[in-house]
């Protein structure tokens, strides 16, 4: 276990406020600097030239594959051996922190300019990257790069993806620069490594410093499309109606309603978070909904179940409004186990720096599980003030809460580095 290196808690830091101004915006309702570098916009473009000139500057050689991932290589003493790659994402949510993904990326090249500084060499390479569209937020549907890059999704199928003002993914890649021309497959490296802020308050309130994440739990997307009839709202009676806006109510109010019932267990999580009406004003009853509905569950049988529970009530809603909703699942990823090797040897390296710790399941989707189908793949938790908040401008994670998340990246990644060659390897 590497103890004698430790990172530069306050040029990490430096590098995410550095980071976080791009697409820093002014945030109305809370007056914090809040982050936008909504996947494949100028802002992320941005983002992702500034990490790209960071990388070169840490020594790295940089390639770009078809989907938009980035890659920055450091040789190993056997340059052929398969890397230990610690990544992330940079894309962001429109109400960002600074810290959401950043980290992992960031924290990764503080890695490597450590071991820059110490002139020290690894058996294995070292990769740092960052995937893109982690978030979804924009194209609908979450760790698209990961995803791809892993062969969940088709290179054809991301391309083709499109965001509400109907621009492609492969285009606004292009758009922006970073159409790579690499094979978007990636070779399985040796190990991967993911350093994170929690998002929530599990760990800030045991007072614990490190999360050693055990796994990351079911996610189930829907994209509804509900359809009624735009009316006056004032002459039209309300037999006469079909309200679109109302029965998205119903369905909001039903997934609720199926959390409180404790059906699918203590840790289900039910989510509207678009309801866009059309045409939105004042005297137009709404006669068109478009809506999204967020399932989690660690219980990836509990997760089916609700889901089946949430589309037959799509129906009854349609029935009670009369109107119609049309669903499209537009993600879904079963709870993933995260290797036990990799959470023994976090484990270890908070115990040799007397960081507490505590193993956690990750609320939040990573790019982590897309790699775990091809290493073993694990992830470092650190804690987040004001009870963790995240996708939200105060998200908030201290240089000290950082520091020491990184330090274990540091360190995990390090043993993982001096790891021989496997017998597959010296073949
Ligand atoms: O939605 C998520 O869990 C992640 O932030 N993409
Ligand atoms: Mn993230
Ligand atoms: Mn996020």
């Amino acid at each position: 276990m590497n103890q004698t290196l430790s990172i530069d808690g306050a040029r990490l830091y430096r590098t995410l406020d550095a980071l976080g101004a791009i697409g820093g915006f002014e945030d109305p309702h809370s007056g914090l600097r809040g982050v936008c570098r909504l996947a494949l916009t100028a802002a992320d473009g941005a983002g992702r030239r500034h990490v790209v000139e960071l990388m070169r500057a840490a020594g790295l050689e940089v390639r770009i594959d078809q989907i938009g991932n980035v890659f920055g290589r450091r040789a190993g003493q056997n340059d052929r051996l398969r890397p230990v790659m610690m990544g992330s994402h940079i894309d962001s949510v429109a109400t960002a922190g600074r810290f959401d993904g950043c980290l992992g990326v960031l924290g990764g090249l503080e890695v490597i300019r450590t071991l820059n500084d110490a002139g020290r060499s690894t058996l294995r390479p070292l990769v740092v990257a960052f995937f893109t569209d982690e978030e979804g937020a924009r194209f609908g549907t979450d760790m698209l790069g990961s995803a791809v890059a892993t062969g969940r999704i088709p290179l054809k199928d991301a391309h083709a993806l499109r965001d509400r003002q109907d621009l492609s993914v492969r285009d606004e890649l292009a758009a922006i620069g970073f159409l790579g021309t690499d094979e978007p497959r990636l070779e399985a490296p040796y190990a991967y490594l993911e350093c994170h802020i929690e998002q929530g308050p599990v760990l800030r309130t045991a007072g614990v410093d490190i999360g050693v994440v055990t796994g990351v739990q079911g996610i189930c997307w829907h994209e509804l499309s509900i359809v009624g009839r735009s009316a006056h709202a004032g002459t039209t009676p309300m037999s006469l109606r079909a309200d679109a806006g109302v029965a998205a109510a119903r369905i909001n109010l039903a997934l609720r309603e199926m959390v409180a019932s404790g059906r699918f267990g203590p840790e289900f999580r039910a989510t509207m978070g678009v309801i866009a009406p059309y045409p939105g004003l004042v005297n137009v009853v709404p006669g068109q909904v478009t809506a999204t509905v967020d399932l989690r569950d660690p219980d990836t049988a509990l997760l089916d179940a609700a889901e089946a529970a949430i589309i037959a009530f799509y129906a009854e809603a349609a029935r009670l409004e009369g109107v119609t909703i049309q669903h499209r699942r537009s993600a879904r990823t079963p709870y993933v186990a995260f290797d036990a090797d990799i959470q023994r040897r976090v484990a270890e390296a908070a115990d040799a720096r007397g960081f507490s710790r505590a193993a956690i399941v990750s609320g939040a989707g990573h790019d982590a599980q897309e790699l775990s189908r091809l290493c073993p793949a694990g992830m470092v938790f650190v804690p987040g003030e004001f009870d963790g908040i995240s996708h939200n401008p105060r998200e908030l994670s201290t240089e000290r809460q950082c520091a020491d998340g990184v330090n274990v990246l540091l360190d995990v990644a390090c043993a993982l580095a001096e790891q021989a060659a496997t017998l597959e390897e010296l073949s």
